[in-house]
């Protein structure tokens, strides 16, 4: 019994230094010091032993199930030790590693333009005036002078949300002015930015929803002099202190007179390249004098006040002042294109 003893002990200490888990631990625990373990079951066979043999016997099997319990505890905390060292390896942190890159958006070229523009009129003392996309034909085309009849209604198709066509996507953000000039009375400086619509077919240089801005200046004594030097300002402003510009007879049919402005080409200076079709000038917008007709159409005595008003295309501005050539670039929202500005 004794050799037997001495041979589990051996077995088992030998055991023990192979098991490398937790669990193996556990399970050489059960295996040799359990309730029907291997040390348990020699102590139950103790009552056929001579009463000599009995406390020997048992005295080296208590000195064993102590050495053994000594060693799976010895074991059981190296294995731990072992076990956070490994999680403490897997699971450090750099604290001094850059973080992952974050990538920042930036402004939209017709958002840059727009907000030069606006911060260019604001400086002038205009006020920005906003007004509804879907508009009442009497403020987007007659009150401007263009009843159904006129042949400027071509140009300026939309969509139309009534079968009457007296409800429609505006054309133009004329149509704000025309309520601002209805609710407030003059001096009235205002400049007014947005969507307009078009029935046009997309191309290089068309979109049926484009943006606009309109600014308009109505007060005693206004003059076409007023209306050169406030887009001069805005030329110079937007294309450098040196840009010349151009104005040209035109007609619209809710100005009189009419013109319209060009800038000397910001690609070749005005010498002529393909960008200005060998013209040397670029065309910016649309201006005049307020007709007669619209004032005293929104209640303002023609007879005593005078106006001015313009209307330009910001998808155009946005393509003369970083050299784009074709619109389309515009709405397709590639970061080939968007990251350059
Ligand atoms: C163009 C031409 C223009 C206006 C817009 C306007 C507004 C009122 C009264 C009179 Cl309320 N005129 N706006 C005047 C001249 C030209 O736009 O080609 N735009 C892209």
């Amino acid at each position: 019994m004794q050799q037997k003893l001495e041979q589990i002990k051996s077995e088992a200490l030998a055991a023990i230094q192979t098991a490398d888990t937790p669990e193996g631990i556990e399970a050489l625990r059960v295996k040799y010091l359990g309730k029907k373990g291997e040390i348990t079951s020699i102590l139950k066979q103790m009552g056929g032993l001579s009463a000599e043999e009995r406390p020997v016997i048992g005295a080296l099997a208590n000195e064993i199930r102590t050495a053994l319990e000594d060693t799976l505890a010895k074991k059981d905390a190296e294995i731990e030790a072992l076990v956070l060292q490994q999680r403490l390896i897997a699971e450090s942190l750099d604290v001094t590693e850059p973080g992952a890159e974050i990538k920042f958006g930036r402004q939209h070229p017709m958002s840059i333009v727009l907000d030069e523009v606006k911060d260019i009129f604001i400086g002038m003392g205009f006020q920005i005036a906003e007004g509804p996309e879907v508009e009442l034909s009497l403020y987007g085309f007659d009150r401007l002078n263009s009843p159904i009849t006129h042949p400027s209604r071509e140009w300026t198709d939309t969509f139309y949300i009534t079968e009457d066509e007296s409800v429609h996507l505006r054309s133009h953000t004329s149509p704000v002015q025309i309520r601002v000039m209805e609710a407030q009375k003059p001096p009235l400086r205002i400049i007014s930015p947005g969507r307009a619509y078009r029935k046009d077919e997309v191309d290089a240089s068309h979109s049926p929803m484009f943006h606009q801005i309109e600014g308009l200046v109505v007060d005693r004594g206004v003059t076409m002099g007023d209306l050169k030097g406030t887009l001069n300002l805005l030329a110079s402003k937007l294309f450098g202190e040196s840009t010349k510009t151009r104005f040209r007879p035109h007609h619209f049919p809710f100005t009189e007179p009419s013109c319209e402005v060009d800038v000397q080409c910001v690609v070749c200076g005005g010498t002529g390249c393909r960008t200005c079709k060998y013209e040397g000038w670029l065309e910016l917008l649309g201006a005049g004098m307020v007709h007669p007709k619209v004032l005293s159409g929104c209640g303002i005595d023609p007879d005593v006040y005078s106006g001015f008003a313009f209307g330009a295309g910001i998808e155009r501005m946005a393509m003369l002042r970083f050299g784009i050539d074709d619109m389309r670039l515009l709405f397709e929202n590639d970061m080939r294109l968007l990251g350059q500005f």
